[in-house]
């Protein structure tokens, strides 16, 4: 029902034209004006908006406090258009910072953005990483076992301390990452797993026609997830050679295994969530 939002102040016309530059050159889109003898109108379309009710004090007591997606480049910004009226930037008793512009004295504008840029986020439907209560399944390669079983450690680590049980863990050997593909669509169809968890490890160096394997198993992975509408997380490395490999299993470069079951319990989360909110007619 609601369209837009006026502030109303008596102020100069000259401010007012500075006013409207500073939230142009912000991001906001020019509306159509309006005059009359009285009084004019200039308004801005947000690309993002909403309307915000606050009981209560802000810092500095602006008019109107605009939410910024950064801050330090609107405050470069407005320091350009009004340098005299834009005040430093200061932290607010709410996690973000703040600078206002003083146009008269009857009218200040406050620009501000959280310090944690995630939280300035659209809301969206997101997976949580409890996994008390999932079921999961893991194929894992008996290919180059020294890198796999680190990958599957990782990933028992990641779903035990997430608050998966040990009985909730159905673990899978294949020889090679060819055969994950396979034994994933059987584990996803067998309707005892809420997720499957892919571990491999193909080597380039070591591996003739690598591209093909792995763009196989890649693909047979995907599809099989398409196909049964089971979370699959894809824990396979494709490594230019076993340096590589170490570093992706534990090392350097964290552990893929880890990862891919992080994954998993977040899709798992996901799904249910997305089933619910497809219910709820959202
Ligand atoms: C044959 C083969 C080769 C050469 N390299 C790898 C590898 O680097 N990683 C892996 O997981 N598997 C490899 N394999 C085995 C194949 O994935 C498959 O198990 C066999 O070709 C039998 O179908």
């Amino acid at each position: 029902m609601i369209r837009s939002l006026t502030l109303v102040r008596r102020t100069s016309p000259e401010k007012f034209e500075q006013l409207s530059a500073l939230l142009r050159a912000l991001g906001f889109e020019d509306g159509l004006k309006w005059s009359d003898e009285h009084s004019r109108g200039a308004p801005f379309r947000a690309p993002v908006g909403s309307l915000e009710l606050v009981d209560g004090r802000a810092p500095a007591e602006p008019d109107i406090l605009i939410e910024v997606s950064d801050l330090d480049t609107a405050h470069q910004v407005a320091q350009t258009h009004l340098s005299d009226a834009t005040s430093e930037i200061s932290d607010t008793h709410w996690k973000s910072r703040v600078f206002s512009v003083q146009l008269d004295d009857n009218l200040r504008v406050g620009f501000w953005a959280f310090k944690d840029p995630l939280k300035s986020q659209p809301r969206a439907i997101e997976g949580e990483l409890n996994a008390s209560g999932m079921r999961f399944g893991i194929v894992v390669s008996r290919w180059n076992a020294f890198i796999t079983e680190r990958l599957l450690q990782g990933a028992l680590d990641c779903l035990r301390r997430s608050g998966a049980k040990s009985a909730d863990i159905q673990i899978v050997r294949v020889p090679g990452s060819f055969e994950i593909p396979s034994a994933a669509r059987v584990l996803a169809e067998s309707g005892k797993v809420d997720a499957v968890i892919t571990l491999g490890c193909l080597i380039r160096g070591e591996t003739t026609h690598y591209e093909h394997i792995a763009t196989e198993v890649t693909r047979g992975i995907g599809q099989s997830a398409q196909d049964t509408g089971v979370p699959h997380a894809y824990g396979v490395l494709t490594c230019e050679n076993l340096e590589q490999a170490i570093d992706r299993a534990g090392l350097k470069s964290g552990n893929k295994g880890w990862e891919a079951a992080m994954t998993a319990i977040e899709m798992v989360s996901l799904k249910g969530k997305l089933k619910w909110s497809a219910s709820d007619g959202c």
